[in-house]
């Protein structure tokens, strides 16, 4: 295990979108269809982290396997050995270490993370989980555990990642080690995952919002879910927020709802946004231009969900448990090694 780690976790709070597809699932599928010789990966789901808001938790277990499954039927081809598959929770030197880590972090840098602030806003301080507060310091334990490089995350998590270097440099500094590897920084994650800036897919309803999984129940017709039907999502987009404007633009702050279909279009159809730009910049039609979208939408999601359909279970249980078998070996070793830097082993 001595290759550079490429890491990516979806949380199994609920079915993923498509943007969760597209900021987190893509990106990965391109890097290993790159750089599966050269790269560790780890894909695992945060299973711990799922319940930082409230969830049904009965689906908890088999959301998690489903999950994992995502990136299966996205084309993560599980027969490498240097690709790990895994539950966050099967993995237990990562409790403790984020345990420690909560030591090393000042109340108010956890404060000032922006998507706790967006995920309480408006809730009772009594409702709001300190999971839900932690959860950047969990996130960096799942990184640093392994000393992975790169994190392929939607700009949402931008600030978690820097949370996760500057912990990571902060221990180091303070027990005048290396032993946490720091992570590259977010403009350099963002070009080695082939972009030029960070990716949030909105809701195409609300499309000032984040297209979110656990926002689904409020926003069903804004949000796109991995399982939708085709022809439902078809009829999603066909009936997305634009503006009245009436000349296409690629403008995410005159023209949110517009451009953020663009970016979808981009994305599925794997064309740098530049030629969808060429394509359709200053057309007027907007239903030709939704029709386009759609039908590649649709067209993913038919192909998409044929696959999630033939993925054989008990391959990927096996792959899942051995994953956890070895990583659990590394994990140990590792937190070991923080665990007497701190002071708490010989
Ligand atoms: N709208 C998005 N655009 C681009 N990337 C996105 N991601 C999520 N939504 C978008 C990326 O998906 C990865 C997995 O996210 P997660 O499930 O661990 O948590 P999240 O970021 O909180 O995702 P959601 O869908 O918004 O979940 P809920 O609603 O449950 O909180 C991350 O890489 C994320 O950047």
């Amino acid at each position: 295990m001595s290759q550079e780690i490429i890491l990516n976790g979806i949380r199994s709070n609920d079915t993923p979108t498509l943007g969760n597809y597209i900021g987190s699932i893509i990106p990965v599928i391109k890097l290993q269809n790159q750089y599966v010789d050269k790269y560790q990966f780890n894909l695992f789901i945060p299973d711990i982290l799922s319940f930082t808001t409230p969830i049904n938790h009965q689906d908890l277990y088999l959301n998690t396997v489903q999950n994992l499954k995502y990136y299966v039927a996205a084309g993560i081809d599980i027969n490498y050995d240097n690709i790990f598959i895994y539950r966050q929770s099967y993995i237990p030197a990562l409790s403790e270490l984020a345990v420690i880590f909560c030591n090393f972090t000042g109340f108010g840098e956890m404060s000032r993370m922006t998507q706790f602030k967006d995920k309480s806003l408006g809730k009772e301080k009594e409702s709001i989980s300190v999971g839900l507060f932690t959860y950047p310091i969990l996130m960096a334990a799942d990184i640093l555990l392994y000393g992975a490089s790169y994190i392929p995350v939607g700009e949402d998590q931008k600030q978690h990642l820097e949370f996760t270097r500057d912990i990571a440099m902060r221990i180091n500094n303070r027990f005048n080690t290396d032993l946490l590897k720091v992570p590259h920084e977010w403009q350099d994650q963002v070009k080695f995952a082939g972009h030029q800036s960070g990716l949030r897919i909105k809701s195409l309803k609300n499309p000032d919002k984040k297209m979110s999984k656990s926002n689904f129940k409020d926003d069903p017709n804004g949000t796109i879910l991995l399982i939708d039907e085709p022809d439902e999502a078809y009829k999603k987009v066909m009936t997305a927020t634009t503006d009245s404007i009436g000349v296409i633009n690629y403008n995410p702050v005159n023209q949110p709802g517009i451009t953020n279909l663009m970016n979808i279009l981009a994305n599925l159809v794997d064309e740098p946004i530049e030629k969808v730009i060429t394509i359709w910049q200053g057309q007027k039609n907007y239903s030709k231009f939704k029709t386009a979208v759609a039908d590649e939408v649709r067209i993913f999601l038919e192909n998409y969900q044929k696959a999630l359909n033939n993925i054989d279970e008990s391959d990927l249980m096996r792959k899942i448990e051995s994953s956890e078998y070895l990583l659990r070996d590394v994990a140990t070793q590792k937190l070991y090694k923080i665990q007497q830097i701190i002071g708490l082993r010989p």
